[in-house]
């Protein structure tokens, strides 16, 4: 669901975006929220604070790439947005004040599939949860 706050000072946004939510981009403790336009390499963060919003437009990224999810990998306390491309492989743009910081990239194999993005193992920083449709089934007992 996503909550969608309006203003005075709101702009539309195109029937085509589809929207994204994340926490505390910006390390402020307000939620942003976190665009892609459908068919464009346009993607756009709106930081929020309270139900006013700045945008800023993130750099073009091809249409073959899709945010696949948002959390603090690096836990600075400002959440990244996790990519995936079509033919597998992975990015994560590290962000910073709701800019691109810097861009990591590892190769996974199409067979993999992004479930989700969380703190797995308690040490601070978002993990990425993923499954296969290759790997063997359990058997019933
Ligand atoms: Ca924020
Ligand atoms: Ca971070
Ligand atoms: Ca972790």
């Amino acid at each position: 669901m996503l909550v969608w706050p309006i203003a005075a000072n709101s702009r539309p946004m195109p029937r085509s975006a589809s929207g994204l939510f994340s926490a505390g981009h910006c390390a402020d403790g307000n939620s942003d929220i976190l665009f892609r336009q459908r068919g464009t390499s346009a993607t756009l963060l709106w930081e929020m604070d309270g139900a006013t919003s700045t945008s800023i437009p993130l750099p073009g990224v091809p249409t073959d790439w899709r945010v696949v999810g948002v959390g603090d990998f690096n836990n600075d306390d400002t959440s990244d947005i996790l990519w995936r491309h079509d033919n597998g492989t992975v990015a994560i743009w590290l962000m910073n004040n709701g800019h691109l910081q810097t861009a990591g990239f590892f190769g996974v194999g199409n067979d993999w599939h992004v479930i989700g993005v969380g703190d797995l193992n308690g040490d601070g920083r978002d993990d990425i949860f993923g499954t296969t449709t290759t790997a063997p089934r359990p058997s019933p007992k």
